[in-house]
């Protein structure tokens, strides 16, 4: 294919509604809750008795207070993580709620906590572990059929899912075997009762994992990528120009030019598959009561680098054995939204008019940003209208009156500029695009 058309090709492949719904759901919460919590564990052995779990105190309603106070907009819980314990009273095992002591085997906190988000006015979903410490099916085929059944109950009995987190850990199970997970049956299974669930997995289809647990995107974050590597997805694209007898068979979701030039001109098609940013507001994914939160500067900084690199922000906040959220946690959870509300709420939004530039190209543009006056700019955000037409900008700088004050690679769904600079005026300048630019929004925010 020849090298323009390639590009322009790349600069067309589109996200689904469902994955545009969970683009702007952006900032959402995980709760990693199991047996865990009380034998201060983070991964369980999978012969935790069911008597350990008593979260006499649960209260699910503060969760979802906690996490809406720091704006987020969903709460994906832990159904069943690799200890193999359900949080739900599932037919298919008694390693669960049921043989609890709490509500006397009668409890169900996938439940509690689905109509807390329902109330609470934000989306529910659930992580269910494929890796399973406990099943005696662990390792055989039976093992597809048990976990296939045990979805099929959190599909079916809790209200509508915005998400569904594959977790890629494949260890072994209580017989020593490990197991070959049967992917596209359980995706054609959330296809068939939650068309609107967006499937998180290491390969697609839907989110990609970004490649570390440390909160941090890449200078560059596609959304656009080989099907080598998110092969669950469709591919949207021809082959690259230098795709004949090459081979991508190395890529991996930790690569740092995941979706840059320099790897998709030898990709076989592209498709659509955006970055979660996974993080724990403490060390751990549970609860340790020696831990402590993250500092406020870490949590505010990743959230820039997350929902403002073009990736979504899954903030972990692990609940006590009591079953409430440690209150140093739901602090610094209400000081992230203060400080997020400080920086891009309404009253720090500058009025400002737009105008592009004639240079004659359009794939490297200028548009001028006229402040109603001099003002102390704290951040400019981007984002390109990537259902109407993709991902295109591969560079970019912007102006302030004295001279360039920030530069950076893509823009994608949102792109948080953290600058210092007093001005009246600012020119954005596109550097480099893979097509005509065509955004969806520019704005600004004053200090
Ligand atoms: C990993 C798991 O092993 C961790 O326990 C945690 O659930 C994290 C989100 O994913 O693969």
């Amino acid at each position: 294919m020849e090298f323009k058309e390639f590009l322009k090709s790349a600069a067309s492949v589109k996200p689904s509604a469902r994955q545009m719904n969970w683009f702007d759901t952006e900032f959402y919460a995980f709760v990693h809750f199991t047996v865990n919590t009380y034998t201060d564990l983070e991964w369980g052995l999978g012969d935790e008795p069911e008597s350990i779990f008593n979260p006499y105190d649960l209260n699910c309603d503060e969760w979802v207070e906690a996490v809406k106070s720091a704006g987020m907009k969903g709460l994906v819980l832990t159904a069943k993580h690799h200890d193999g314990f359900c949080l739900w009273p599932s037919a298919y095992t008694e390693h669960s709620v049921k043989n609890s002591p709490w509500k006397d085997g009668k409890g169900d906190v996938v439940r509690e906590c689905a109509e807390a988000c329902k109330r609470g006015g934000i989306k529910f979903g659930v992580y269910l572990s494929p890796w399973d410490r406990n099943s005696k099916y662990y390792g055989t085929d039976a093992y597809n059929d048990y976990y296939c059944n045990q979805l099929t109950e959190l599909l079916t009995n809790y209200g509508e899912l915005f998400m569904v987190w594959f977790d890629g850990a494949c260890g072994e199970g209580p017989n020593g075997k490990k197991q070959v997970y049967d992917f596209d049956r359980y995706i054609a299974l959330i296809r068939k009762y939650q068309p609107n669930a967006c499937i998180f997995n290491d390969h697609g289809p839907d989110v990609r994992w970004c490649g570390n647990e440390a909160g941090q995107a890449r200078r560059a974050e596609w959304a656009v990528v080989p099907t080598e590597l998110c092969y669950r997805c469709d591919v949207q694209t021809g082959p690259g120009p230098l795709a004949e007898g090459a081979d991508l068979s190395f890529m991996y979701n930790s690569d740092q030019n995941i979706g840059e030039l320099n790897n998709i001109m030898y990709s076989k098609g592209l498709g659509f598959a955006g970055s979660e940013i996974d993080m724990s507001i403490r060390p751990g994914w549970f609860y340790h009561e020696k831990e402590e939160p993250h500092s406020l500067d870490r949590l505010f900084r990743t959230y820039i680098n997350s929902c403002g690199a073009n990736t979504s922000f899954n903030l972990n906040v692990p609940p006590m054995p009591s079953g409430r959220f440690d209150p140093r946690d739901i602090q610094r959870l209400k000081e992230l939204g203060e400080l997020l509300e400080n920086s891009f709420g309404e009253s720090k939004k500058v009025p400002c008019t737009v105008k592009k530039i004639d240079t004659g190209s359009d794939t490297q543009c200028k548009y001028e940003i006229e402040l109603p006056e001099e003002t102390d700019v704290r951040f400019v955000e981007l984002r390109e209208d990537l259902a109407a037409a993709g991902q295109r900008i591969e560079s970019f700088r912007i102006y302030g009156d004295d001279g360039c004050k920030y530069y950076d690679y893509t823009v994608g769904h949102r792109r948080l500029c953290w600058m210092k600079t007093k001005t009246k005026k600012l020119i954005l300048h596109i550097t480099s695009a893979r097509d005509e630019v065509v955004l969806r929004d520019i704005s600004v925010y004053k200090a």
